[in-house]
């Protein structure tokens, strides 16, 4: 349904994770996602805000790729095969999203912003080129960034990784770290998902401190998260890719090493309980405050990418350290003292109870007065300085594929590289043959001469294009920006447009999406806030994020189709039809929680909507007169449901429905199409195909989607009451629902204020009132 830009009506911005439009289909997951936002969406709709819940495709990107290389097909052909399909089935079931403005990451007049977005970044200096270790995966051929592996794995084929050197475009997320952390203060994110990003983020603080190197005119400078055990300090390791070691590489015992390191993914390297190895380097460094030698040795336990990729080994305070110097025989210094004793012969003390001993000046403090007195010391006597580190990366933004977003720079000889000028965007993505990646770890596109050799924009000396493509984070990070304007061909989205529709009001997706997707948005947003591209009254984009859950397959086990689990939606809308699988969806559990598939639960759905609709057939044409039970029950319903809506409760409004239907369709009950109505109305969120073919057979008014959501009357809300007809010299004027033994004093001031009875008062005098105890009350007017 369109929404309206700039309507005098309040807005609610209800966004869904747009999907990959892949070649199996739309998924059960989507299907409870979108719908789930569709049930809000309608009801905000029917509460009379200006709604906005857009979709599009999040359509570059592997899982394309891969699919349209194993099909021997175009990605392009398969992208626009795969949405149409996409789209039909959305629109089947029943999904009220605002097509006018829907936005594909593929289309060049959208990546066009995405590629201004990199550009602003480059100019910013938040984004260079390096030449970086990568994970590498040997059957997508593709670079990942460290989130993209998991366990060791490509996230996306579930082969193991490697390592390698490749150059790459690196953007400095880090820069943001501590404005990522801040920035949840001004969101309503749950409490587990603000936790997943500060989680992610690992902020540290501690000490840098710089070792001098007997053999070198370089100190070695380390990370540390606990300077009061300095004076414990042993030995140094150092990360096999460590700047010093590139020097010692002429030995082959080292190199080897190092080679050996290189091939082991982060997290083999972090494994806690692996065997401690490790390789001396020959060097030594002396200890700032002892003065006493330290050897260097050289580990890949420590990681290049955190700190300074060098630590000092404290092994009588620090558990992997502890292993490492039983291992290679080094010294173990206490300098921490617990009150009851600890036994250092066979293990590390790693609480922060007791006092320092073996310290000089830091000597019986307490472990934390010994951090901030070993602070000032390590400044005062300026070996070193207090330091904050993220175990957050740069953000690696080079992908050696076909499928995405070309990287809008040129590099050449004189000015290195160049952003190509704005009224040259979009770079378009070239047509071609062979999209396959390469095992040379360049993009297919560095195939294409034509395309690769151009000129610089600023001396016109020829030139190269860059080769890479943009991970496909790059037209999701931003895209829910594109919605509130989805046309306009000046800016990414008019600052008027965004302030109207910012920020989102609900943003509802998977768990998987808590950490990574939501960070670089927001990294994204806060760097567009930055340079004025968004409004500057509104810093965050999402104000709440609401995660939804997951759904198995029948046998409790993830789907998949090797195991045969695979619910199809199309099926079960062919089946049983969209509303079924609707409100079955919304009814099998909380959405927030991991939820199995029941056939027999669809079927129990199923039948309540049928019976409904037999209901309705009977009562079209009837005029009944409700009962006050069943005023009371519908009155309460809409309440209900609404404000379980409103909380995301969407399986107890179902089951209220299923209760509420069964008192209004009871045989001692009697229902008048005015309730009926209101309970329709309820129903019209979770199954608008139903509710509106019941609207339009009991002939009421319009459509029950462009009605406002009924207001609760606490005066209806009474067990034992009685629906009154209000006459006006005999005609009908409206009803009253009473008390049973209310009386005529209490009734004739209430049915006289009705609006519709008020306004025929207007036209005489009253001459009597006529009061049939329980049935009507009649004024008569001359
Ligand atoms: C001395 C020390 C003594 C440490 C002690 C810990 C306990 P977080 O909290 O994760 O920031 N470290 C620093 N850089 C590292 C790297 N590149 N690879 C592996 N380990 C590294 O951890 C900070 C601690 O992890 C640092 O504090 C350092 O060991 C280690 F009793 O320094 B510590």
């Amino acid at each position: 349904m369109p929404a309206e830009d700039f309507s005098p009506k309040e807005k609610r911005f209800v966004l869904v994770e747009f999907p990959y439009p892949s070649g199996s289909g739309l998924h059960i997951g989507h299907a409870f996602s979108f719908t789930g936002g569709d049930v809000y969406a309608r009801y905000q709709r029917m509460q009379g805000y200006n709604v906005l819940f857009p979709i599009g495709w999040d359509a570059f990107g592997l899982p394309t790729e891969n699919y349209a290389i194993r099909t021997g097909r175009k990605p392009q052909d398969v992208t626009r095969e795969n949405t149409a399909a996409y789209r039909r089935l959305m629109q089947r079931m029943g999904l009220s999203f605002d097509w006018d403005r829907l936005v594909d990451t593929s289309d060049p007049a959208y990546y066009r912003w995405t590629q201004w977005i990199f550009i602003q970044l480059f100019k910013n200096g938040l984004a260079h080129k390096q030449e970086l270790p990568i994970n590498w995966c040997p059957s997508c051929k593709v670079g990942l960034a460290n989130e993209e592996v998991i366990d060791g794995r490509c996230e996306r084929c579930g082969s193991e990784t490697t390592r390698r050197r490749i150059s790459q475009w690196v953007v400095r997320i880090t820069a943001y770290a501590d404005r990522l952390i801040q920035g949840l203060s001004q969101t309503d994110f749950i409490d587990k998902v603000k936790a997943a990003q500060i989680h992610w983020i690992g902020r540290s603080e501690g000490a840098k401190i710089r070792f001098p190197v007997r053999e070198r005119t370089e100190p070695l400078e380390v990370f540390t998260t606990r300077p009061d055990t300095l004076w414990g300090s042993t030995f140094l390791v150092v990360a096999p890719e460590h700047l010093l070691v590139e020097s010692l590489l002429g030995d082959p015992l080292i190199a080897r090493y190092a080679e050996i390191s290189r091939k082991k993914s982060e997290l083999e390297r972090s494994e806690l309980t692996r065997q401690k190895d490790g390789i001396f380097s020959g060097l030594s460094a002396l200890h700032p405050a002892t003065g006493r030698e330290l050897p260097i040795w050289i580990s890949d336990f420590v990681l290049p990418g955190y700190g300074t990729g060098a630590i000092m080994a404290v092994p009588a305070h620090d558990q992997r350290d502890y292993e490492f110097a039983r291992q290679f025989n080094l010294p173990v210094v206490p300098v921490i003292q617990p009150a009851g004793g600890w036994d250092f012969d066979t293990s590390a003390y790693l609480g922060l109870e007791g006092r320092l001993i073996n310290s000089g000046p830091l000597d019986s403090l307490s472990p934390a007065e010994a951090i901030q007195a070993a602070l000032d010391w390590i400044e005062q006597n300026g070996a070193g300085e207090r330091a904050v580190t993220y175990h957050l990366r740069d953000w690696i933004f080079s992908r050696q594929h076909y499928w995405g977003e070309p990287i809008p720079m040129v590099y050449c000889e004189e000015h290195a590289w160049v952003p190509v000028p704005d009224d040259q965007l979009p770079v378009v993505l070239p047509d071609v043959e062979h999209y396959q990646p390469t095992d040379t770890g360049e993009s297919p596109l560095a195939n294409i001469p034509e395309w690769v050799n151009t000129t610089c924009p600023l001396c016109g000396k020829s030139a190269r294009r860059e080769t890479d493509t943009m991970p496909n984070w790059a037209g999701s990070d931003w895209y829910f920006l594109r919605y509130t304007d989805p046309h306009n061909e000046r800016a990414l989205a008019s600052l008027d447009k965004l302030r109207y529709w910012l920020p989102v009001d609900v943003y509802v997706g998977g768990d998987e999406h808590n950490t990574l997707h939501l960070l670089y948005s927001r990294f994204i947003y806060q760097f567009l806030h930055d340079i004025g591209a968004v409004p500057p009254e509104i810093p965050e984009p999402y104000r709440k994020r609401l995660s939804h859950g997951v759904i198995l397959g029948a046998d409790g086990q993830r789907m998949s189709k090797s195991r045969g689990n695979v619910v199809v939606p199309e099926e079960i809308i062919e089946r049983y039809g969209a509303d079924v699988l609707r409100a079955y969806l919304m009814f099998i559990g909380p959405y927030d929680a991991t939820i199995t598939w029941n056939d027999r639960a669809v079927s129990g759905v199923r039948r309540f909507l049928e019976r409904l609709e037999r209901f309705i057939q009977r009562q079209a044409g009837k005029h009944a007169r409700s009962t006050p039970r069943v005023i009371a029950v519908v009155n309460r319903l809409a309440r209900d449901v609404g404000d379980d809506i409103a909380a995301f409760k969407f399986n107890t409004v179902v089951a209220r429905l299923m209760e509420a239907f069964n008192e209004v369709s009871a045989e001692d009950q009697n229902a008048a199409n005015s309730e009926i109505a209101i309970l329709l109305q309820a129903l019209a969120p979770i199954a608008p195909l139903t509710a509106e073919s019941g609207w339009q057979k009991l002939g009421l008014p319009g459509s029950v989607h462009e009605t406002r959501w009924p207001v609760f009357d606490p005066t209806l809300d009474i067990e034992d009451q009685l629906v009154i007809a209000v006459q006006v010299n005999g005609k009908l004027r409206g009803t009253l629902a009473v008390g049973r033994d209310e009386t005529e004093e209490s009734i004739r001031p209430k049915a006289a204020a009705l609006e519709s009875v008020a306004r025929q008062f207007e036209k005489g005098t009253l001459k009597k009132v006529i009061y049939v105890p329980g049935r009507t009350i009649n004024f008569v007017i001359q």
